[in-house]
């Protein structure tokens, strides 16, 4: 068993004290276990939350061909402050608040003298304590697409990754489930029956924190809010983009063609168009002619090129320079 000198050190002033400390493997995979049953129950409850108010809707409107009922507009309210709860923690209780108290109460390292473990032993970026890691290096560039940094350096950030990919999975399951989910949620209807639940005085952000969680969930359930459901999860979050840039010579009688793809984020693929833009030079090989290049975004193909009008083909004459490293 190996254990860093500061875990060893934490343990043994716990132990001397008279707390009986786990060891860092096992407070690791305590972590790693509530991580599981937290997440689980964060899909479940988000997904019935959701679909019980759906449910009511769908009633109303296809059962009874009726507008959305002052009691469907009650237990939307009831239902999407589950998901948004904007008081002051310990009284916010909303799913995502849930799910993050438990996860660094067992992930953060010291958090209580139970979590032995460091960083690094969730992370595996650098060093650490114990010989098997969580290992969230491995979903680094993957969590992009949720809106990380690209690194995942603390409970924090990895507890952000979770949420948003779990907030998509649920959406997924409500699109499919309710195909009319994105026109419901987004409906004068449903806005007009909740916001007609009066809140008490006691909780008076209950039924703004509700109508506000609608708009939430709906941001990932249709994020063009077009009323059809496009969860992406994930799938739109990272911008990298491909782009061609076509190197031709126009010299009448060797009308030569070649081609260079690259996929990289925004500024990368601004760099690689700007960089091809123009004519470049003039070949003395083969009469006049000039040696033009020309950028355009989306993949090369094998369809003529601007100017020459001759293909481009992989093996060929295409070449595909590596995709940039930030690209998942
Ligand atoms: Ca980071
Ligand atoms: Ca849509």
């Amino acid at each position: 068993m190996k254990r860093s000198a500061f875990g060893f050190l934490v343990a043994s002033l716990f132990a001397i004290r008279g707390f009986a400390v786990p060891p860092p493997e096992t407070s690791l995979n305590t972590c790693q276990a509530t991580v599981q049953n937290e997440g689980k129950k964060f899909v479940q409850n988000t997904v019935t939350a959701v679909g019980t108010c759906l449910k009511r809707v769908a009633a109303d409107l296809i059962k009874n061909t009726g507008p959305v009922s002052a009691a469907t507009g009650k237990a939307c309210v009831a239902q999407f402050r589950k998901l948004n709860d904007t008081r002051t923690p310990p009284a916010d209780k909303d799913i995502t608040r849930k799910f993050r108290d438990a996860v660094t109460k067992k992930c953060e390292p010291l958090f209580t003298p139970s979590v032995t473990h460091t960083i690094n032993d969730i992370t595996a970026h650098a060093g650490g304590g114990v010989t098997e890691k969580i290992k969230t290096v491995n979903a680094d560039l993957w969590c992009k697409h949720f809106g990380g940094d690209g690194s995942i350096d603390s409970v924090s950030e990895w507890e952000d990754c979770l949420v948003a990919s779990f907030n998509c999975e649920a959406a997924a399951a409500i699109a499919s489930q309710f195909p009319r989910a994105g026109e419901w949620l987004n409906s004068i209807g449903l806005f007009s029956a909740m916001g007609a639940v009066v809140a008490p005085p006691t909780d008076a952000s209950r039924t703004a924190d509700a109508i506000n969680g609608v708009t939430i969930f709906n941001t990932t359930l249709d994020p063009d809010f077009d009323g059809i459901p496009n969860p992406s999860c994930g799938g739109g979050g990272v911008a990298c983009t491909t782009a061609c840039c076509y190197v031709e010579n126009t010299a009448p009688n060797s009308p030569e063609v070649s081609c260079y793809e690259y996929t990289g984020p925004a500024a990368s693929i601004g760099t690689f168009l700007g960089g091809c833009a123009g004519t470049t030079s003039i070949p003395a090989v083969g009469g006049p002619g000039a040696q033009v290049h020309t950028g355009v975004v989306g993949p090369c193909f094998p369809a003529p090129s601007p100017l020459n009008l001759a293909p481009c083909l992989p093996g060929l004459n295409r070449h595909v320079l590596p995709t940039d490293a930030s690209c998942p």
